[in-house]
């Protein structure tokens, strides 16, 4: 694969295509990052940002991981102490999923964002936003039910951490993207360049395939699931027989096949081959070197559910294993 193709596989938008073709046509040396407000424990969100550095590790890029202390604070998820420890956890985390320890830069937000050349341009930032533009950008980052003057600072430090990691790429979710357009706009305004964005996909409900998988409601997969729980989730995940693209409900609200998102966006990513078991009067085992063939054998029926989900199941638990081994040292050995 050509580093074009690694930055940008799976990827659900780039902004813009031109600028993205410019980085990867010499990507060696250039900085991508993505940033988490601290949690103890490692979901299927993290999982997915950091399949995608995993790719751009590959394609020759610097890649940081900047755990976001003091937006966590600010955004109403704890006190500081609290975050700052959760923030140690979730580096070794990381590190047991797969990012490379040595090759991957691992910052503090508090490490640099109270300096004071730092909290200047924040100040020119916030004279050159509307409180009506920044409670946008929040709406689907924000927690509680009204938007505090906090948050409202939120979108601005990150447009800023942009610019203060020297950042050529920032990487986030589908819900970062209007924190990334604000600082597309904004940024400039203070004498920086807009930044080169990319956003990955959000992976559908697991349980109804409507809205999207939330680490806060619903199903989500963690480093905290036993082996048992996710064949459990798995199993109960909506994945109607050769419907790659499920029909609406009568509501008209769009709804997906998440078994085939998540081989889509976080098994096949992670694996040369993909074996589903089958026991001969069955067919036999299946091989897949790509997610197009799985997908197209699961349109014809030749993969069932009842192969694919205990098969997610097996990979899925391949994935979690170092993380989960990671949690229990870190919880002192219980669990
Ligand atoms: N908004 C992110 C956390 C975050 C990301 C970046 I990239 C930053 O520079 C700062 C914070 C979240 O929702 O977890």
């Amino acid at each position: 694969m050509d580093a074009h193709d690694l930055i940008t596989r799976n990827a659900a938008e780039v902004v813009t295509e031109e600028e993205v073709k410019e980085l990867a046509a010499d990507p060696e040396g250039k900085r991508a990052y993505v940033g988490y407000e601290p949690s103890g424990v490692l979901h299927i969100g993290h999982m997915l940002g950091a399949n995608k550095l995993i790719d751009l590790q590959e394609a020759g890029m610097e890649v940081v991981v900047l755990l976001a202390d003091v937006h966590a604070y600010l955004n109403g998820k704890g006190t500081f102490e609290e975050i700052r420890e959760t923030a140690t956890r979730m580096q070794e985390q990381f590190v047991a999923y797969g990012l490379d320890e040595e090759n991957t830069e691992f910052r503090l937000g508090s490490e640099f964002q109270f300096d004071e050349e730092y909290v200047l341009d924040l100040h020119a930032l916030e004279l050159e936003t509307t409180l009506s533009r920044a409670e946008r950008a929040m709406s689907e980052i924000g927690s509680g039910d009204s938007v505090t003057v906090s948050q409202a600072v939120y979108p601005l430090m990150q447009a800023l951490d942009i610019e203060y990691l020297d950042i050529d790429l920032a990487i986030g979710g589908m819900e970062q993207r209007k924190v990334h357009m604000l600082a597309r706009d904004t940024l400039p305004s203070i004498d920086y360049e807009s930044p080169t964005c990319l956003h990955t996909p959000l992976i559908s409900e697991l349980s109804t395939g409507i809205g999207k998988m939330s680490s806060s409601s619903g199903v989500t997969i963690s480093m905290e699931d036993s082996t048992a729980e996710i064949e459990e989730k798995v199993n109960g995940a909506f994945c109607p027989a050769g419907e790659v693209d499920p029909e609406p409900t009568d509501d008209g609200e769009e709804r997906n096949n998440p078994v085939l998102e998540i081989f889509e966006y976080h098994v096949f990513p992670r694996f040369d081959e993909v074996v589903v078991e089958r026991p001969e009067e069955y067919g036999g085992d299946l091989e897949y070197d790509s997610y197009d063939e799985l997908e197209a054998d699961f349109a014809s029926g030749e993969l069932h559910p009842a192969d694919a989900k205990p098969t997610l199941a097996r990979y899925l638990d391949k994935l979690v294993e170092p993380g989960r081994e990671k949690l229990r040292e870190q919880r002192g050995g219980e669990t």
